[in-house]
């Protein structure tokens, strides 16, 4: 090394300079090393994560729900088996975890990846949202369906007769609709005879259930002067912050079922806001020992209790069982898995539970979480528990395991016991008391006609054909019941009946729609022409018997030559009866299957995997229908 001399500088001084460099040096060297080593002897080893990690490798994510699930995985032990109880269903979670991954189509191997446990799949979550945060959902759903919400035309089929009949069915919707703006407007239903609106009690201070319930009926129409009135109500009217006595199973199916349809139909953010503020309002109800809801809650402080008849103040298995779907949906718009959270936490009380003969008894105590009674019924108190539990798989896009075992397990079990053949060969599914059958089937139960025709496809491959035998044998004896091309709300198959009523009590029809809605899913799965002859013949009925000056009206006695009007225009109506059947006249693209899972009031919500998954699909606009 040569070392130039420098000015001023003198050769000794500047070696001394250069060894005192030299030592100094070699100081702070040691020291460095020195404190390096005292990092590597610290307990753990977070600090140096925090050093030499990068920040996103580190840093908790910051989307609203995935703190939620941080905060969870935080708490203690059972909130961790509570958060493994729900990803292992996986149903939702692997939902949102297929949907997060991006998976351009369903496949085997998909799946597979998909069943991921425990923290793993919280873990992956919540990494993949981090990367999903800056698109929002809203945007995806356009690109989400795999078909247009509406069909090509609108579902408008080409063959006249038919397009003849689904017109028929509009000008009904209208002339229902137009009698409610005119007599009832912001009340829960019309009274067509005496030209007035109804309240009642079911959705304590809520109003409006007519408009509600009828937001997508309108829209799918193409009603849209009345779909627009309908929806500027819902904007400035519809007041949530009502004190009354609400049935949490009403309130759900028609007023948070309703909007979320008429969201996903529309896009309009209004209804989103509206039906997560309603969301919240229900939360309380779930305030129980075994988070079983009761059923009837108060809006405005919370409280809740059960209803006066249900015996030792128990819940029914219809009404907190029929929450899943409106649920699932909730915690997908609000990013909140709670809602999620309290439906699992039904799903999987259910699930343990003891069940006699593998059969659902419909009361149970939200207190003890045991049954009460032994009263089994597909229809009233047991019915749409049942139909959740297959929708709930077809909504997961076939992905909740849970819900399809529990499904099947089911119907296995109603077959084993309920299911029976009268003397005249006519297939019902009777009632269950304590081991001994009510042979009587109610207008409810004929929902199951449909039911177990979507089911039939997943079912155990050598039971498939079997499945579909048995919804059509469903349908066929619910038609049966319709002597008067209307039905009652019972019939019996005992002392010589054949689906007759045989009370004077069960005979009235109040525009039920569970025959119908078995006729419009047979017709998709099927294409048997005879249920469009069905369904017309019901459209004549409902003209003929129903339809009176200021709308439509139930009926006191479906066998009575005279006919007596029972004076209520039911919300339900407008919301299932005439949606199924402008369907039923509709060809089939409309609102495909594969892309929505009707809720128990009909109203449409999509496959979740769809909702989410932006990879797939037709990059439609659903927001510019019309
Ligand atoms: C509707 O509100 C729903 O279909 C519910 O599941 C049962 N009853 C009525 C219609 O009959």
């Amino acid at each position: 090394m040569v070392f130039r001399k420098l000015p001023g500088v003198s050769a000794s001084g500047m070696g001394l300079r250069l060894s005192q460099k030299f030592v100094f040096l070699l100081f702070l060297s040691g020291l460095v090393t020195l404190c390096f080593g005292a990092l590597f002897f610290l307990p753990d080893s977070v600090r140096l994560k925090r050093i030499f990690l990068s920040k996103t490798e580190s840093q908790p994510v910051t989307v609203g729900s995935d703190n939620d699930l941080r905060d969870h995985l935080k708490k203690g032990a059972k909130d961790m088996e509570h958060l493994r109880g729900i990803t292992s269903a996986k149903g939702e979670t692997s939902t949102k975890l297929k949907s997060l991954s991006r998976k351009p189509s369903i496949t085997n191997e998909a799946k597979a990846d998909e069943k991921v446990v425990g923290g793993e799949a919280l873990e992956d979550l919540t990494m993949s949202r981090s990367k999903t945060e800056s698109s929002s959902k809203d945007e995806k759903f356009k690109k989400c369906l795999l078909k247009p919400p509406l069909g090509i035309e609108h579902g408008k089929s080409s063959h006249p007769q038919t397009l003849h009949r689904r017109d028929k069915v509009k000008e009904m919707m209208k002339f229902a609709w137009d009698n409610y703006k005119s007599f009832a407007w912001g009340k829960n239903e019309l009274r067509p005879l005496t030209k007035n609106g109804h309240i009642g009690n079911m959705f304590g201070g809520l109003r409006g259930a007519s408009i509600v319930d009828s937001l997508d009926t309108l829209y799918i129409m193409g009603l849209i002067d009345e779909y627009n009135d309908a929806k500027e109500w819902v904007e400035t009217s519809l007041d949530l912050n009502s004190n009354g006595e609400a049935s949490l199973f009403e309130v759900n199916i028609r007023y948070v079922g309703g909007l979320l349809s008429a969201y996903y139909l529309t896009g309009e953010e209004m209804f989103k806001r509206k039906v997560l503020e309603l969301g919240e309002k229900l939360l309380p109800a779930f305030n129980t020992p075994t988070g079983i809801p009761r059923g009837v809650i108060n809006l405005g402080s919370g409280t809740s209790w059960s209803w006066g008849w249900a015996s030792a103040g128990s819940s029914i298995l219809a009404e907190f069982g029929t929450l899943h779907l409106e649920f699932v949906h909730l915690s997908e718009l609000s990013n909140n898995p709670i809602y999620t959270e309290k439906v699992m936490n039904i799903r999987r009380l259910l699930n343990k539970i003891e069940k006699p003969h593998g059969l659902y008894p419909n009361f149970l105590s939200p207190v003890s979480g045991n049954w009460v009674q032994h009263h089994v019924s597909i229809g009233g108190l047991g019915d749409s528990f049942y139909e959740y539990l297959i929708k709930s798989y077809l909504m997961s896009d076939k992905t909740d395991e849970e819900a399809k075992n529990m499904y099947y397990s089911a119907l296995e079990a109603i077959e084993a016991n309920l299911v029976q053949k009268s003397p005249g060969g006519l297939t019902y599914m009777a009632e269950w008391r304590g081991g001994i059958l009510d042979h009587k089937m109610g207008h409810l139960a004929c929902f199951s006609g449909g039911m177990v025709g979507i089911g039939a496809d997943d079912g155990a491959p050598e039971k498939r054909q079997h499945f579909l035998d048995l919804a059509a044998e469903i349908t066929h004896t619910c038609h049966e019941s319709y002597t008067t091309k209307l039905g009652p709300e019972a019939f019996r198959f005992d002392g010589g009946a054949e689906a007759t009523a045989t009370r004077l009590s069960d005979r009235y029809y109040i525009l039920r729609p569970e025959v119908i809605e078995s006729y419009m899913y047979m017709w998709r799965l099927t294409h048997d022409p005879k249920y469009r002859e069905w369904g017309w013949e019901a459209v004549e009925a409902l003209e003929q018997h129903c339809r009176v000056e200021a709308g439509f009206s139930g009926i006191r006695d479906v066998y009575a030559q005279t006919v007596s009007h029972d004076n209520m225009q039911q919300s339900f109506f407008l919301s299932e009866t005439l949606k199924y059947l402008y369907l039923l006249f509709s060809d089939d693209d409309l609102l495909p299957l594969e892309d929505w899972v009707f809720n128990t009031e009909a109203h449409p919500l999509p496959l979740l995997f769809h909702w989410l998954n932006d990879t797939v699909g037709y990059g439609l606009k659903p927001y510019n229908y019309y």
